[in-house]
């Protein structure tokens, strides 16, 4: 489903299409909130609350509870904003964030946000394909792997003020999967522009891979030749992966990855089953078919 160039899609919309879909019984496997191959099954049906997706967050530049981003993000000023594309390019380029409204114009993608913790959320994402903006430079032959990073601003972070995360937050994909076509470059949710505590202006989504691959506020995206340590694979390597694939038959070592709670189902948030690459087998395992998933976490 697309949404119309005005960007404002009021949130009773979407809280119609919910009671509509609620009103026709649709069982959760065959529920599709978009067309094409991004038409989804989600193992939750129910768009999280814009409520829960704005103050329930982790984004532990603005401290590591899940009420502090909404808290202490209010005043980020994120205008201007560029990213730069570079690395093993042949030659770089850096777009602000008017050259990517104008050049990307987003589409909707209603995506599960699964995080590692054990919760998960519904989110009507807006947002384009990351390989859209990929496609704007010629990696070199060295090229394999393509490195985030997230803005370095501890003057606006109160986060950054203490070594919580290796700063700036950085986050990796190989390029095959920072080129699959689910694969989004997030700049609003709610027919909204993105709320800052949900990392604006602009942040990565990989929705087979838990919540802490998708990188909030970037504003580097590198080719590079090996693979990228991300933040989290640096603070618990034993506990954090590089491939972090969403997977209900490996757990952390410290919990259960077999299920997960659904934020903003009432008080007593329900456990449900966490599917295989959080729903999206069908388009993503065929990118690991040779990997023992068991040991690339
Ligand atoms: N820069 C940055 N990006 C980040 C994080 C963070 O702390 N810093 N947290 C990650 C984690 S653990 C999750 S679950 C998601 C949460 O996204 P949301 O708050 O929009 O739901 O953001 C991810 N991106
Ligand atoms: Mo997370």
């Amino acid at each position: 489903m697309k949404v119309s160039s005005s960007l404002i899609t009021p949130e009773k919309v979407f809280k119609n299409r919910r009671k509509f879909i609620k009103q026709l019984g649709i069982a959760s496997s065959s529920l599709y909130f978009s067309s094409g191959i991004f038409g989804k099954s989600l193992a939750s049906t129910n768009l999280t609350d814009y409520d829960y997706i704005t103050t329930y967050n982790n984004y532990y530049e603005f401290g590591t509870g899940k009420s502090d981003p909404s808290k202490y993000s209010k005043d980020f000023i994120s205008d201007p904003w560029s990213i730069t594309i570079d690395g093993e390019v042949d030659k770089k380029i850096t777009l602000s964030m008017e050259d990517i409204y104008k050049l990307f114009p987003s589409e909707e993608r209603v995506y599960r946000l699964r995080c590692v913790e054990g919760w998960s959320m519904v989110i009507p994402w807006l947002g384009f394909p990351l390989n859209k903006l990929l496609n704007k430079v010629t990696p070199n032959s060295k090229a394999k792997y393509i490195k985030f990073e997230s803005i370095l601003d501890p003057e606006q972070m109160r986060g950054q003020r203490y070594p919580i995360l290796n700063w700036p937050y950085k986050e990796g994909l190989r390029i095959d999967e920072a080129m699959h076509p689910l694969t989004i470059l997030v700049t609003g949710l709610y027919g909204k522009a993105l709320p800052n505590q949900n990392g604006s202006p602009i942040r990565l989504m990989v929705p087979w891979k838990y919540g802490f691959k998708s990188a909030k506020a970037i504003v580097r995206i590198s080719f590079v030749e090996k693979m990228p340590i991300s933040s989290w694979m640096k603070a618990s390597p034993r506990e954090y992966g590089f491939y972090s694939n969403v997977n209900p038959n490996v757990d952390h070592p410290r919990w259960s990855q077999a299920t997960e709670r659904v934020i903003g189902e009432g008080v007593l948030s329900p456990r449900v089953p966490t599917l295989m690459f959080n729903g999206y087998e069908k388009d993503v395992a065929h990118l690991y078919k040779d990997m023992d998933l068991r040991k690339y976490y």
